[in-house]
């Protein structure tokens, strides 16, 4: 064999052991979830056949022709019985694109089909698309939500940084052949935006973000809630904050709704994600709540503080300090994968059941929103515990 033979097969040998290497829960765990050892989908996990050349007249030295650098923010979906990822895939030339991983069991296996989504770009063009939001919907649709973003043009020249962000929709019927709608209508910017997957009074559900400008939330005020429609022409006409932000929270920077809700007997479970400030920027964390059956946009448990919290190796990534999700999948005995991606670098799985998580919800004490508060909240549970500890 040839250099050059060797060094591909080496690469593909590698290539499958990433790939086929089971995961391993962690046991040292807060009894709510259990995080897995391994990240589930990484750069390295993209085909070797989307980065190389493999053949040797045109790449003699088999190196690399297209980087990618990163694999994150995927929604989620069980199809056909697979753990479906549609991954935001981040090339070394910072386009995201979207491409499907599938797994057998939800925690390792994850592999790519041979080509990435191709998105109609049919609307108006964007630079860039990201961070999908999945809700196989009661209309027999699959939506995918996602933020489309674009230079923007009324910034003063020379600004190459300015941006604007709007909800772009698409919707399937097989993951593969995407049919592009309009983007959502809003007065303000938009990111994390969901579809909730059932109709509420007739109409389509969103959650939204609105916010100031591409970065800042704003006045945006937290979650939004909108009723749509026709979802071909979606616009928001009203908007109402649902999960609000507060001053010294996890969330008083910004949050935004992560996958859609899922509905349980006691109401609908959320996952989310909240950003406060620091020295070191900004640090991204999950947290939790539930709203009514009866009106999905009413708060009815809101438990304080994160869910979780960048750890280990999750804390450092292309953007440090950071756990964001918009996928998790609901398994008909009541097993949860939490889809997460650490610091915008790779995705991670945390397991736990609808059981588990409507009891944090119900039962995590909220946030008092003071020191005094907190305090008084940790005396009455130490109270309990030191009597039945006697
Ligand atoms: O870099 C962290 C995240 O920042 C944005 O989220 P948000 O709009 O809430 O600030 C998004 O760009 C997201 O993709 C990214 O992970």
């Amino acid at each position: 064999m040839n250099s050059f033979d060797v060094r591909k097969k080496q690469l593909f040998a590698d290539y499958e052991a990433l790939i086929t290497r089971e995961n391993i829960p962690v046991e040292n765990n807060n009894g709510v979830y259990t995080r897995y050892k391994y990240p589930v989908v990484t750069a390295a996990h993209t085909p070797i056949f989307w980065r190389y050349d493999l053949d040797e007249k045109t790449n003699p030295y088999l190196m690399e022709r297209i980087g990618m650098n990163a694999t994150m923010n995927s929604g989620a979906i069980k199809w056909n019985g697979k753990y479906i990822l549609v991954v935001r895939v981040e090339g070394a030339d910072r386009k995201s694109f979207f491409a499907v991983a599938e797994s057998p069991n939800g925690i390792d296996n994850f592999r790519f089909g041979d080509y990435p989504i191709t998105m109609p770009d049919d609307v108006i063009p964007a630079t860039n698309i990201y961070d999908m939001r999945l809700t196989a919907h009661e209309d027999g649709w699959i939506y995918g939500i996602f933020c489309a973003e674009r230079h923007d043009d009324n910034a003063p020249a020379g600004d190459l940084s300015s941006a604007t962000a709007t909800a772009a929709i698409a919707r399937t019927k097989d993951l593969k052949t995407w049919e592009r709608l309009p983007d959502l209508k809003s007065k303000s910017q938009q990111r994390n935006v969901v579809l909730h997957p059932e109709f509420v009074n007739g109409k389509y559900a969103f959650y939204t973000r609105p916010q100031d400008g591409f970065i800042d939330a704003g006045s945006g005020g937290g979650i939004g809630w909108a009723l749509v429609d026709d979802i071909t022409h979606a616009e928001v006409t009203e908007e109402k904050i649902i999960d609000c932000r507060y001053y010294h929270t996890i969330k008083e920077v910004k949050n935004g709704e992560g996958p859609h809700p899922i509905k349980t007997p006691k109401g609908w479970l959320h996952l989310a994600h909240g950003v406060r400030g620091c020295a070191a920027g900004l640090r991204y964390v999950l947290y939790m709540y539930m709203t009514s059956l009866e009106d999905p946009s009413k708060l009815i448990a809101a438990p304080g503080g994160y869910f979780m919290a960048p750890e280990g190796e999750e804390r450092i990534g292309d953007v440090s300090n950071v756990l964001f999700t918009n996928g998790w999948i609901a398994d008909e005995d009541g097993k949860v994968f939490i889809y997460y991606a650490s610091s915008d670098t790779r995705m991670h799985v945390a397991v736990s059941t609808i059981d588990k998580l409507v009891d944090y919800c119900m039962n995590t004490p909220q946030d008092g929103l003071t020191t005094t508060a907190s305090v008084e909240t940790l005396k009455k549970l130490i109270d309990k515990n030191l009597k039945l500890m006697k």
